[in-house]
């Protein structure tokens, strides 16, 4: 990697500790991506950006900044990137998934907090991420306790804005966030100084539903009988999505999909055609959270979708194109937005109706059920979840995990006696 380190220090990092980060990645991705068997060639790209990710995307956002363009950092799918990107500025997905941030996160939130809040306070306050430092704003919003609270500590260290993200989806709820996406175009203007037009957003509205298609694509490719993709460098690419730059993300994810189809028409995938499949259902993974795709991985079966942030919620729905005036889109977005079914929402039935489209559509053998430790709303529910799944005779296992590798043993050692199950069904 080249020396980013005058530019790490213009960014008020610290370089000491960022050093120790930097020093235990590359063995860390190496162990749990460079060994694995027969990748596709089309993942050297999406290597390249995890060997550069402190270095050549920070440089590229310094690079924007000094033409005048802002960065906004955000931590849910409920934030309208459309807008963002109709307001010149660019998007980075922020959650933090590696408990070598949570000493410093400790000093601001409570120990017995979510790994993805915690981890993302150490970030911040500890100065080690470049992704933070390179804001101009973060945008926060109101999905849970954890967060609501993290947003009124970020905001003794940086500008932010928050969106109230109602908890039911009722028509009143529906015209709440309409009139929230209207203010943060209102703010987003503020920041940057751009006017945000009907045609912006149209413009912004059609890359980013191309970055779902492709994503969509990708995924597709999953839905082989033997997937020509690991699940863990599905979800690496998903994580990508979330802070590189949208064009190249659509160009080398169409090439992926490009080889990932021929390898299908050849019959030639990771696994072997008998290997149990796996659908993930629960909390986001951020990056370098690899730890429970990584464990499935390695005990016999292999990961075919998430019903997850950062799996299918991220892209499955696309905006709709067709609106020419302001209320058009806020009203497309709306519509769009809130068809993602959070657990921080009441009811959220629809997730079940999710889980079980998507254990079909991915001919799936059974749901591995994530949850962090901490996250009441995913945690409380597993029990309607599971009730729903045995009525459809689907086999569910669940897993309450932190970014720590302590437990790792453990958990292999439950799930491959749930995979043997699964296999003698
Ligand atoms: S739409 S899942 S990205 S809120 S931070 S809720 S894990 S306790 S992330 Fe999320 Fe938006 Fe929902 Fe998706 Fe639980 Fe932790 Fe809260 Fe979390």
């Amino acid at each position: 990697m080249a020396d980013y380190k005058e530019l790490w220090k213009s960014l008020d990092i610290d370089l000491e500790k960022h050093d120790q980060l930097c020093a235990v990645l590359p063995e860390f991705y190496g162990e749990i991506y460079m060994e694995q068997k027969n990748r596709p060639e089309g993942m050297n790209y999406f290597n390249f950006v995890v060997s550069e990710i402190h270095g050549l995307r920070i440089q590229e956002l310094a690079d924007m900044k000094k033409e005048g363009k802002k960065v906004v950092g955000t931590f849910c799918v409920f934030v309208p990137d459309e807008i963002v990107l109709a307001a010149n500025a660019a998007s980075v997905g922020l959650c933090a998934g590696s408990d070598f941030w949570h000493p410093d996160g400790e000093k601001v939130v409570p120990r017995n907090t979510c790994p993805l809040i915690k981890a993302a306070a150490g970030a911040l306050v500890g100065k080690t991420c470049p992704y933070f430092s390179s804001c101009d704003m973060l945008v926060g919003e109101t999905t849970c306790d954890g967060k609501m609270k993290l947003w009124e500590t970020f905001k003794q260290y940086t500008p932010m804005h928050v969106i109230d993200l109602p908890n039911m989806k009722r028509d009143q709820d529906y015209a709440h966030f309409k009139d929230e996406i209207r203010i943060f175009k209102e703010r987003m203007e503020e920041l940057t100084g751009v006017e945000v037009t009907a045609e912006r957003i149209s413009d912004a509205t059609k890359l980013l539903n191309r970055k779902r298609k492709a994503l969509q694509r990708l995924y597709n490719t999953r839905k082989s009988d033997n997937p020509p993709i690991s699940g863990k460098d599905a979800l690496l690419i998903t994580q990508i999505a979330f802070y590189d730059d949208p064009e190249r993300f659509v160009q080398k994810t169409e090439e992926l999909c490009d080889e990932l189809e021929a390898r299908i028409e050849k019959g030639e995938g990771v696994f072997s055609k008998d290997t149990p499949r796996i659908l993930v259902s629960g909390t986001p993974m951020a990056v370098p959270n690899w730890k429970l795709h990584h464990v499935i991985e390695t005990s016999g079966a292999v990961v075919v979708a998430e019903e997850t942030c950062t799996g299918v919620k991220y892209f499955q729905n696309l905006v709709d194109e067709s609106a020419s005036t302001m209320d058009e889109h806020y009203e497309n977005l709306t519509q769009r937005y809130m068809k993602t079914n959070c657990a921080c929402f009441t009811p959220n039935t629809g997730r079940i109706d999710d889980i079980i489209r998507l254990y079909k559509e991915y001919s799936a053998d059974g749901v591995v059920y994530y949850t962090l430790p901490f996250c009441t709303t995913y945690a409380a529910e597993f029990n309607s979840v599971k009730e729903a799944l045995a009525k459809e005779n689907i086999p569910v296992i669940m897993i309450e995990t932190d970014y720590g590798l302590e437990d790792a043993g453990q958990i292999k050692t439950r799930l491959e006696a749930f995979f043997e199950m699964i296999s003698n069904k």
